[in-house]
């Protein structure tokens, strides 16, 4: 053996580290989440992790008692979201997440009903949900994750799809125009409208406390990869150059015009906080007209978004 070849100990090194057992080492989110369901159904490089990641770390944040709260999802790979996390969580029926969440809210005003789930589920199938819920200011925090696809069930377009874009039910570009998320959902009265990508993690996770927090319609759109129905398709590489992409295109403009904010296929587009302002909740709209009606013979409920907000 030649003498270059040699490699000797250095004694003022530190002792090697001990073999880890992956298995004793517990994971930071174990405690909010049902284990027992890991490992996920999710491709590698697909952003709904972070999501998930972003959606609890905002919820620790807030001022909400864990037994006070409750995720409902509807079909698709977002709608896995409400089986892992370890919060009373309902996994509806495609495009219902929001009938059922209002359910929730209405039975038990003093829960925070957070909705998890995806474009197709909640402006495809679901569109007709999400706008009454936004015109009535239901007490509905929602998440909407926009991979601009039906994932799930083999990519087919969806109401999110930008023109151009390749689908399987789209095979020469699709050719509809799109949703402009933000300004749908401002345009029918939701309180609070942010949209981050996936990877801009601590700003979602800063959005998704505020919205929790809020009383009325929230809504937080997160442009996610999907790496293997979206990304592959559109010859877009992984997930995560398709997280990169957002990222690195996406402009932050806080205040912008929701008008202003719709996305074209692999351009430049913007994210930011778009819409916080108050108006009346449905329950204190109910309230103040059974009230009116009623006098002292109704008894209004208790919540944070009912008028005796305890
Ligand atoms: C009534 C009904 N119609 C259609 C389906 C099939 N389906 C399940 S998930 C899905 C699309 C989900 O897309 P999206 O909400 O964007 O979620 P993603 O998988 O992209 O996260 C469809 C069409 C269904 N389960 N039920
Ligand atoms: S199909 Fe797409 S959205 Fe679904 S888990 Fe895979 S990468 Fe994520
Ligand atoms: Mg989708």
């Amino acid at each position: 053996m030649s003498e270059a070849s040699v490699v000797k100990a250095d004694p003022v090194a530190s002792p090697a580290p001990p073999p880890r057992d992956e298995e004793s080492i517990p994971h930071p989110m174990e405690e909010w989440l049902r284990m027992d369901r890991i490992p996920h159904i999710w491709c590698p490089t697909c952003g709904l992790g972070t999501v998930v990641t972003a959606f609890i770390e905002g919820l620790k944040q807030t001022d909400l008692e864990r037994d006070n709260v409750a995720v409902v999802s509807g079909i698709g790979c977002t709608g896995r979201v409400a089986g892992y996390v370890k919060l009373d969580s309902y996994h509806t029926t495609h495009g219902r997440a929001i009938p059922f969440a209002t359910g929730l809210a209405l039975s038990n005003p003093k829960l925070k009903v957070a909705v998890v789930s995806g474009d197709g589920d909640l402006v495809g199938i679901g569109g007709n949900h999400f706008i009454h819920a936004a015109r009535r200011n239901m007490d509905l925090t929602v998440i909407l994750v926009n991979n601009f696809i039906y994932a799930m069930t083999g990519g087919q377009v969806a109401p999110t799809t930008p023109e151009t874009a390749n689908t399987t039910t789209t095979p020469y570009g699709a050719f509809e125009p799109p949703f402009n998320i933000p300004h749908l959902a401002e345009a029918c009265g939701a309180v609070y409208v942010a949209r981050w990508t996936s990877l801009h993690v601590r700003r979602l996770t800063e959005s998704i406390r505020k919205a929790l927090s809020k009383p009325g319609f929230a809504l937080v759109e997160v442009v996610t990869p999907c790496s293997t129905l979206y990304a592959r398709r559109n010859r877009l590489g992984s997930g995560l150059d398709l997280l990169k992409f957002y990222h690195d295109n996406s402009t932050i403009q806080n205040g912008a015009r929701t008008s202003d904010v719709g996305i074209d296929f692999q351009k430049p587009f913007i994210v930011g906080e778009f819409v916080d302002h108050d108006r009346p909740t449905w329950f204190q709209l109910m309230e103040a007209r059974m009230s009116a009606t009623l006098g002292d013979k109704f008894i209004p409920k208790e919540g944070p978004s009912c008028t005796n907000s305890k």
